[in-house]
């Protein structure tokens, strides 16, 4: 749990800029893949993480230009890649100057519940490291590269002189 602003811009900066470079690494032939017929598309979900971080922070009073949760997936990866780079610079920049640590405890109704800030900035971060989790394992199946975000990726292991288990 978050007890001042800067703790959570340290972590958000570290989470956000590792979700920005695998962003980066999309291109479009990887949009449509799905783990199978009838789930959501790569593209589906690499949009979600960009437009849901405007829909639950505007919920709390944060006021700042990014996609909203209702704009149309775009057709491109620069397009999401670009609206990530957007929503990520606003939002810090929107924190910056119109958060301060006593914003922390003020509560919101969050889908039905009474959340503290600290709890919808926590979320925040977990939804977008769920929702990334999700986004690795489908671009591993669309044949992108991929970077590591706690630990190496298996081409960087590789590049370290590490052993691939079979
Ligand atoms: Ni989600």
């Amino acid at each position: 749990m978050y007890h001042t602003m800067d703790e959570f811009l340290t972590e958000w900066t570290y989470e956000s800029d590792s979700t920005q470079k695998i962003l980066d690494l999309l291109n479009d032939d990887s949009l449509s893949t799905r783990v199978s017929e009838g789930e959501r598309s790569l593209g589906f979900l690499a949009w979600h993480i960009v437009i849901s971080v405007h829909e639950m922070m505007s919920r709390v009073g944060l006021e700042f230009n990014a996609p909203h949760h209702d704009a149309t997936l775009p057709t491109t990866a620069k397009e999401i890649a670009e609206g990530y780079r957007q929503t990520n610079m606003a939002l810090r920049e929107a924190i910056r100057t119109q958060w301060s640590d006593a914003k922390l405890s003020e509560k919101h109704d969050m889908y039905g519940e009474m959340w503290s800030n600290a709890t919808t900035l926590n979320v925040l971060v977990k939804h977008q490291i769920h929702h990334r989790g999700q986004l690795t394992m489908l671009m591993r199946q669309a044949g992108l590269s991929m970077i590591g975000v706690y630990g190496p990726s298996r081409e960087e292991w590789a590049s370290y002189g590490g052993e691939i288990p079979e």
